[in-house]
């Protein structure tokens, strides 16, 4: 198990001015980080970060989505940090988070969801150094 994961603030969130409450929502959660910008993906970027779901319906839309603006991409430290953020942000739909959740109280809709966070170690240590190289990371 390893403490670290990644996340992003996601264009629907940094638009709707959600970005302050959010970080300060994770920092009063305990989480402590260790890497953290302001950034813009270009379709090419979002597109590699979410080449996983290539061939899924939604792939195109989120692309588009996740290229349409400024993101905040950020590495977070904690025990469990994987799975106990991916509690705190709730289920992929906001409709379906749990009340309180960072999705339930900040996102958009399915597609706009407001934040990422990663699905494993693996895949926290690989989207991490996606955005962030060593000298980055304190
Ligand atoms: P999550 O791990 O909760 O971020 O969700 P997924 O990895 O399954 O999906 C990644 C992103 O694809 C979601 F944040 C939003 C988008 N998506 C859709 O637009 N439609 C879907 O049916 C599923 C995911």
């Amino acid at each position: 198990m390893s403490n670290r994961t990644f996340t992003m603030i996601k264009p629907d969130a940094m638009k709707n001015g959600h970005a302050g409450a959010i970080i300060d929502r994770i920092i009063k959660e305990g989480y402590r980080v260790v890497a953290l910008k302001q950034t813009k993906l270009s379709a090419e970027k979002a597109g590699e970060f979410y080449a996983v779901h290539k061939e899924r319906p939604f792939y195109g839309e989120l692309v588009e989505f996740m290229s349409s603006g400024v993101i905040i991409a950020a590495i977070l430290e904690k025990d469990n940090a994987v799975a106990s953020f991916r509690e705190l942000i709730g289920a992929t739909n906001p409709a379906q988070a749990a009340e309180g959740t960072i999705r339930k109280l900040y996102a958009t809709s399915l597609g706009e969801n407001a934040v990422h966070g990663s699905d494993s170690d693996e895949n926290a240590k690989i989207e991490g150094a996606f955005f962030f190289s060593g000298l980055e990371q304190f």
